[in-house]
């Protein structure tokens, strides 16, 4: 009796593993089990058809998804990441590749220049406009200054966001060719710009011939009858079930569902499938090979829902994947989540994760420049989190932004219309570790809330939309009432944002540490809106490090330096956004009010 029993189990045991290896490599379709997800769809608004899910009363989900972080202790068998190389670099020292970029455009092509009057941005407006971004001319020009460009997909879609993809190795015709694209990149090379592509493989559109065969196949079977994968392999590409499980959706005319955790029409790829692991290699290995730098990964958090070690693995699959094809191609994840979820996607080996705790309306930049949080959290969190990330990839590069294609614009986070808030916030952004993204138009102050469409209106060059080379925007985008000038009224006014912001870009590239040092901070220099920190550069032997004064209040302030950063009295930049009278007098340094100082020792 308990022999037959023990008998029974063992079989059941086996029965189980085979299903679930079977599953694993690709042979049966998503179970039950796997099914047993929580709704978060949504989660980014673009994938919604242009309703309006992703609402401020969610918030920008910064932090909002809380009940998603697992415990603690989920994380604790930490495997081994850290190569050889990596063990030998200086222990807690942010490190980003010689040359490589420090500053990040990030490119709506669809809303950004237009250069055949049909309104829509293409490649070639995106090319001409490249000198306003980077002439090449790292000591000067009227430039921005930045030295990465992110575009956003690129590949043919059927919406105007392009995040549901047709074809994960084309351009969608209306931006233009694969020769646009090339003449892109080598532009873009010349000035010693990298560029990384958006690549959204959590799904594709239903559209995708991969979809098409699956479902068409699907639509063919008698009633009952299972899917072969001899017949139709991209069955196996997505979650195909008979049952409605969380997160799927029915299948037009037949008996099956789909996974669809954004949106009916952007079906979840089966990302364990072998064939589509070697489908998404193809489509890495031919962009690298064609130039571009590295990729923009979407919504990792989503590659598996509710399995954050599995899209861990899966985070870490591309990494090495790209890596592989080119040991310098530059990764940056999109975890939308609260903090301590995202930074586990450090783990994985990933070079960048955005930063999310410190973007959006309530993230800790708006907070701090508005002051509902002072300056002294702002420093604390800068040095918490360069210390975490690094414990769970010593070569990460932390990626700072403040606003993206799915928040509310950061001229939008503040109730009076203060443009010293705007610039300050903008300064906190670029005062941060890593590679640093501005998101097209921030630079101006642009506006736009609400819809997506809203947060993603034509870049705003000059007041005439008529103008060549002005877009028309997406559909259903309200009319938007910019509070600050075009590019051409803020070009030739020194106190613009636009002037402001470029300073601030060309301080970041000028003094490394910023970008590449380490926040120290400095007790006796931290109140409410006046603080003071160290970024040290241990790679330069203190050379480079910076004193950095910021006084976000209404006031001047004078402090004396404690004795052990007195020696920085070498003012070698400042950004203000009022007075420019910082004084040195006895000891005691006065920062005006709005004045952001960047000091140095003397030699
Ligand atoms: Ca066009
Ligand atoms: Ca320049
Ligand atoms: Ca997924």
């Amino acid at each position: 009796m308990q022999s037959r029993n023990i008998l029974r189990w063992i079989s059941a045991a086996i029965i189980a593993l085979l299903a679930a290896y079977l599953r694993m490599t690709g042979y049966l379709p998503g179970s039950g089990q796997e099914a047993a997800y929580e709704d978060q769809a949504a989660e980014e608004s673009e994938y919604d058809a242009g309703s309006e899910l992703h609402n401020e009363a969610e918030g920008e989900n910064d932090g909002a998804s809380g009940n998603q972080a697992p415990a603690e202790n989920e994380y604790s068998a930490v495997p081994e990441l850290h190569t050889e190389e990596e063990e030998e670099q200086e222990p807690g020292s942010v490190l980003i590749r010689e040359g490589f970029c420090r500053t990040t455009y990030e490119v709506f092509v669809y809303s950004f220049c237009d250069s055949d009057g049909d309104g829509t941005g293409d490649l070639p407006g995106l090319l001409s406009k490249l000198d306003y971004i980077n002439d090449g001319d790292p000591a000067g020009g009227d430039d921005l200054g930045m030295t990465g460009l992110w575009l956003m997909p690129v590949f043919p879609s059927d919406t105007y966001h392009k995040y549901d993809v047709t074809d994960f190795t084309g351009i969608d015709s209306s931006y233009g060719t694969l020769e646009d694209m090339d003449a892109l990149v080598a532009a873009c090379h010349e000035r010693g710009m990298t560029v990384i592509l958006d690549l959204p493989v959590n799904h594709t559109s239903t559209a995708h011939p991969w979809f098409r065969e699956a479902a068409e196949y699907l639509r063919s079977l008698p009633p009952g009858r299972e899917a072969v994968k001899e017949e139709c392999p991209y069955v196996w590409y997505y979650q195909f079930a008979r049952e409605p499980y969380d997160g799927y959706v029915p299948l037009p005319d037949s008996e099956w569902y789909y996974e669809a955790r954004f949106w009916s029409e952007m079906p979840d790829l089966n990302l364990t499938t072998g064939e589509v692991r070697q489908e998404l290699k193809n489509v890495i290995d031919f962009w690298l090979e064609r130039g571009i730098d590295g990729f923009r990964l979407d919504a990792v958090t989503s590659y598996y829902t509710d399995n954050p070690e599995a899209g861990i693995e899966f985070t870490r699959w591309i990494t090495e994947t790209a890596k592989e094809k080119n040991p310098s191609a530059y990764i940056v994840g999109e975890a939308w989540a609260d903090q301590s979820t995202y930074a586990q996607y450090y783990r994985s080996g990933i070079d960048s994760l955005f930063d999310f705790a410190f973007a959006g309306r309530e993230g800790i930049i708006s907070r701090t420049a508005n002051r509902k949080g002072d300056l002294r959290y702002y420093v604390e969190a800068m040095a918490e989190e360069e210390d975490l990330y690094a414990s769970l990839n010593p070569s990460y590069v932390n990626a700072p932004f403040y606003s993206n294609h799915d928040m509310d614009r950061g001229a939008e986070y503040y109730t009076a219309n203060d443009s010293a808030k705007v610039k300050i916030a903008e300064a906190l952004n670029l005062l941060m570790t890593g590679n640093a993204f501005i998101y097209y138009g921030e630079e101006l102050g642009m506006k736009g809330a609400g819809r997506d469409e809203n947060r993603r209106a034509p870049m705003y060059w000059t007041d005439d939309p008529h103008a060549a080379g002005m877009c028309s925007g997406p559909a259903g985008m309200d009319e938007i009432r910019m509070e600050y000038g075009s590019l051409e009224k803020q070009a030739d006014d020194p106190d613009s944002i636009f002037n402001y912001i470029r300073e601030a870009v060309r301080i970041r590239e000028s003094l490394p540490a910023i970008a590449r040092g380490r926040t120290v901070r400095i007790p006796e220099l931290e109140q409410d809106c006046f603080c003071g920190f160290l970024r040290t550069y241990p790679a330069n032997q203190g050379a480079g490090d910076v004193l950095i004064l910021i006084n976000t209040g209404d006031t001047a302030v004078r402090r004396r330096l404690p004795d052990w950063v007195a020696e920085y009295r070498n003012l070698c930049a400042a950004l203000y956004t009022g007075g420019r009278n910082p004084v040195f007098d006895n000891g005691e340094i006065t920062v005006p009010a709005g004045g952001i100082l960047f000091l140095q020792k003397q030699n």
